[in-house]
C-alpha cells in the first residue's frame, strides 16, 4: 500500500483552522501540452524551447502533462486528495493568439470546461492571468519593454473576467514577476533571453503598470472579485561577510522581493531600483500601479545565498553553507525562515496571506510494485507546513496554503529533469501515479477538517496508488 512507512500517517502539526483553504498550483505552459491545436498562438517560451541549446534535452512544451486532453482525470485526482482549490493559469497566447485582437473561442471554451469541471468537484478556481508565457507576437513588439503593455495585458485581463467572472472570483495578476523579469531581461536564463540592465528596468516596471491596470480591469467586471499577485519572499543571506558580497545580497533582495511588492503596495521602489528606473516612470505611474488587493500571495521554496557577480545587478546566486540541508535539485531546506518570512509578510503588508507555492523536486523513481515512495519530499512538507503553522500561532494571517505542483511538469530551462508533483506523470503514456506524498498530503487535509478526528489510514488514494 502506498505510503505504509512512509510517514503517511504522520500530521505536520495541528493545522490553523478548519476553514483553512488547502490547494495545488500548476501553471498553463507547464502542464497543458496542445501547444500546435486549436488555434493557440506562439508564445515566448515555445520560441526559447525551439532555440538550441536553451532547454535542458531540447525539451518543449508541446505535449508536456497532455492536461488540455486529461483535465477531466486530474479534475478527479484533485477531487480524491480533498484539495478546496486550484491555482492554475491562463494560457495568453490560447485565448489571444496574437495577445490581442481577436480572441478564440477554442481557447475559451477548453477553460470552460475545467472551470465547470472544478466546480461540480467542489473545487474553488484560483485563476493567474500571467505565468510566464507572453504571446510571441507582443514579444515582436518589445513585449514587457514596450510600455504599451499594460494596455494590452489590461484588454487581456478584461476579456477573462467577462467570461469567466461569472464562477471565479479569485484572481491573480501575475505569478512570480522577479523572476521572468530578471531570468528573463536581466540574466537571459529564461524566455525571452535577454541579458541587459535597461532592458530588465522597463520591465520590471511596465509589469508593475500592467498589474494595476489589470486590478483596475477586474475590480470593474467582476462582481465580488478577489485579487492579488503572488510574489517570491525569501531572506538574501551573503555568502561571505565581505562588503562586496553584502552589498550584493542586498541589492539582490531589492530585485527579488520587493520590486514588485514594494510599488504595488506601497507605491515606491526601494532605492538601488527607484534611482534605476526613474527614466522609464510617468508622473501618476505609482498612482496606478498601487490599487487595492484583497490577499498577499507568497511563493517560497527556501533562502538564497547570495554572492557579488560582474551580471546586470552585480549579484547571483552562491552555494549555501556546506551543513544546510538540500533538496535534490540543490535548493536549501530551512523551514525556519518560511515561518520567519510569513510573520514579516504578515507584518509589513497586513493583508491575509495564501501561500500559493511550496514545495520541492525529488529524484522519483516508480518501483517493481508501481509506487512512488517520495520520503523526502513528505518530510520537506512536513517540515514546510509545520513552519507555517508555527507561523500561524505566532500571529500570522495565512488563510490558505498550496502546494506546488499536483503534477509533474515542464520545470522551465530544467525541461522534465526536475519533477516536482505529488503525481507523478509518465511522460511516455501519460498515466498518473499519485505519489506517497499525494497520500500524505490528502490525510493532512481531511485530519486539518476534522481535528479532533484520527487521520484516515483509509484513504481513496492508497487504492489508486496501489495499482501502479
Ligand atoms: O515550476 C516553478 C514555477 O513555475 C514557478 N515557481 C517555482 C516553480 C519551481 O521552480
Amino acid at each position: 500500500m502506498a505510503g505504509k512507512g512512509l510517514q503517511g500517517n504522520t500530521r505536520a502539526a495541528e493545522a490553523p483552522n478548519p476553514g483553512f483553504l488547502w490547494g495545488v498550483s500548476t501553471s498553463a505552459f507547464q502542464i497543458e501540452g496542445a501547444t500546435q491545436i486549436d488555434g493557440r498562438g506562439d508564445s515566448i517560451w515555445d520560441t526559447y524551447c525551439r532555440q538550441q541549446g536553451r532547454v535542458k534535452n531540447g525539451d518543449t512544451g508541446e505535449v508536456a502533462c497532455d492536461h488540455y486532453h486529461r483535465f477531466a482525470e486530474d479534475v478527479a485526482l484533485m477531487h480524491q486528495l480533498g484539495v478546496g482549490a486550484y491555482r492554475f493559469s491562463i494560457s495568453w497566447p490560447r485565448v489571444l493568439p496574437k495577445g490581442r485582437g481577436s480572441a478564440n473561442e477554442l481557447g475559451l471554451s477548453f477553460y470552460d470546461r475545467l472551470i465547470d469541471a472544478l466546480l461540480s468537484a467542489g473545487i474553488e478556481p484560483w485563476i493567474c492571468l500571467y505565468h510566464w508565457d507572453l504571446p510571441q507576437a507582443l514579444d515582436d513588439l518589445g513585449g514587457w519593454e514596450n510600455r504599451d503593455v499594460a494596455g494590452w495585458f489590461a484588454d487581456y485581463a478584461a476579456l477573462i473576467g467577462r467570461r469567466y467572472g461569472d464562477r471565479v472570483t479569485r484572481f491573480a495578476t501575475f505569478n512570480e514577476p522577479c523572476v521572468f523579469t530578471l531570468l528573463g531581461y536581466g540574466l537571459g536564463s529564461n524566455a525571452p533571453g535577454i541579458a541587459d540592465k535597461a532592458a530588465l528596468h522597463r520591465a520590471i516596471h511596465h509589469v508593475n503598470l500592467s498589474h494595476g491596470a489589470a486590478v483596475d480591469v477586474l475590480r470593474s467586471s467582476v462582481r465580488g472579485a478577489l485579487l492579488g499577485a503572488i510574489h517570491n519572499r525569501q531572506p538574501c543571506y551573503a555568502i561571505s561577510e565581505s562588503a562586496d558580497d553584502v552589498n550584493a545580497a542586498l541589492r539582490f533582495a531589492e530585485y527579488w522581493n520587493d520590486a514588485f511588492p514594494y510599488p504595488q503596495h506601497f507605491g515606491y521602489y526601494t532605492p538601488a531600483l527607484a534611482e534605476a528606473i526613474e527614466p522609464y516612470q510617468e508622473p501618476d505611474d505609482m498612482v496606478q500601479i498601487a490599487r487595492p488587493v484583497d490577499w498577499f500571495g507568497l511563493n517560497h521554496y527556501s533562502p538564497h545565498y547570495i554572492k557579488a557577480d560582474s551580471n546586470v545587478i552585480g549579484a547571483t546566486f552562491g552555494a549555501p553553507p556546506g551543513d544546510v540541508p538540500r533538496t535534490s535539485i540543490g535548493w536549501p531546506i530551512v523551514p525556519g525562515a518560511f515561518r520567519d518570512t510569513l510573520l514579516d509578510i504578515d507584518r509589513r503588508f497586513r493583508l491575509p496571506i495564501y501561500v500559493l507555492e511550496n514545495g520541492t523536486a525529488s529524484d522519483d523513481q516508480v518501483d517493481e510494485a508501481g509506487l512512488v515512495k517520495d520520503t523526502g519530499r513528505i518530510a520537506y512538507l512536513q517540515a514546510y507546513i509545520g513552519a507555517m503553522n508555527e507561523a500561524v500561532s505566532a500571529g500570522a494571517d495565512v488563510r490558505g496554503y498550496f502546494v506546488w505542483s499536483l503534477l509533474d511538469n515542464f520545470e522551465w530551462a530544467s525541461g522534465y529533469s526536475q519533477r516536482f508533483g505529488i503525481v507523478y506523470v509518465d511522460y511516455l503514456t501519460q498515466k498518473r501515479i499519485p505519489k506517497a506524498s499525494a497520500r500524505w498530503y490528502s490525510d493532512q487535509i481531511a485530519a486539518s477538517r476534522r481535528p479532533s478526528a484520527p487521520v484516515s489510514s483509509g484513504h481513496p488514494l492508497n487504492a489508486i496508488a496501489a495499482q501502479g
